[in-house]
């Protein structure tokens, strides 16, 4: 495969300029109106197969009301010998489905994201996964890699922190953990700029919002009552059976294994309690994988 530095640096900076004009969007969050459907998924970590069925399953040409939702793509399990990994590829190709389906498809910032943009270690198995997505851009890209990182970290800031239904159900990456969740500066949802305070270790909001953890159920009522919604989907929390209820109105999804689902919604369905979400997760190992011209 020949890549081309200018075309995927073209595809990343037009994703990023209709990530920041989407027509729901308010500040860092989307607003979607009751029509139609959102599917959401979990943590994605480049795990290809999950995304090509996901891609193809929303089949969004041919659903023109149908949203979909995709966070933390990279940073998978695909490296080379010399610990190049490779999950700008499926940034790529989300960028440019962002493109074709301005309108449907919405990202959120995950922390991986930002550890990207810092440059920050996250560590797996002993390795920098930061440094190893790097290296993968310098193999590929050689002399233009700097070109692609910088169109790199401005789509990946430029993606919104929170999509809200009229029904009242809040996504976003993750929660503030319990001890930050009635102290955290919710104006951030809402402001048009953010600053760099907002991305600050251990401070900043956006910091908080998506490395946070192990909130209880009580604790995201409280979260719940302060963003004016009823129910709250998230990644981030690891979940080895796909996903998890964290009580009566919190959904955690993973979609980054074999186990991994995601979860369609109706948005103009009033969901009770987040029971009558659950019922409607899909399994990917369910899903056959789509033929390229199903995938169309
Ligand atoms: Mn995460």
């Amino acid at each position: 495969m020949s890549i081309n530095a200018a075309d995927v640096i073209e595809s990343i900076a037009t994703a990023t300029e209709e990530n920041l004009r989407e027509p729901f969007r308010v500040g860092q969050t989307v607003h979607l109106p009751a029509e139609g459907e959102l599917w959401v998924t979990g943590d994605i970590h480049d795990h290809r197969r999950n995304f090509a069925k996901f891609v193809g399953y929303a089949d969004l040409a041919n659903n023109p009301t149908r949203h979909v939702v995709l966070h933390e793509l990279i940073h998978g399990e695909h490296y080379d010998e010399h610990g190049c990994e490779e999950s700008w590829h499926m940034l790529v190709e989300a960028a440019e489905l962002k493109c074709r389906f301005p309108g449907q498809v919405h990202f959120l910032m995950a922390n991986h994201d930002l550890a990207q943009i810092h440059g920050e270690g996250i560590m797996k198995a002993g390795v920098s996964v930061c440094e190893g997505f790097n290296k993968g851009i310098k193999r590929d890209f050689g002399d233009a890699r700097y070109k692609v990182q910088v169109a790199v970290t401005e789509l990946l800031l430029s993606s919104p922190l929170a999509i809200k239904t009229a029904s009242g159900i809040f996504v976003s990456h993750s929660l503030p953990s319990e001890d930050k969740i009635d102290d955290f500066d919710y104006s951030a949802f809402d402001r048009d700029e953010l600053t760099k305070a907002d991305y600050t270790r251990q401070t900043g909001a956006v910091y908080n919002l998506i490395w946070g953890r192990r909130a209880t159920p009580a604790g995201v009522d409280r979260f719940l009552e302060r963003v004016g919604c009823k129910l709250l989907i998230t990644g981030h929390q690891p979940q080895d059976e796909g996903y998890a209820l964290n009580g009566d109105r919190h959904l955690i999804l993973a979609s980054d294994h074999n186990k991994g689902v995601f979860v369609p919604l109706e948005l103009d369905v009033d969901y009770p309690d987040i029971h009558y979400v659950a019922q409607n997760i899909q399994r990917f190992v369910a899903l056959e994988m789509p033929t390229a011209q199903a995938a169309e």
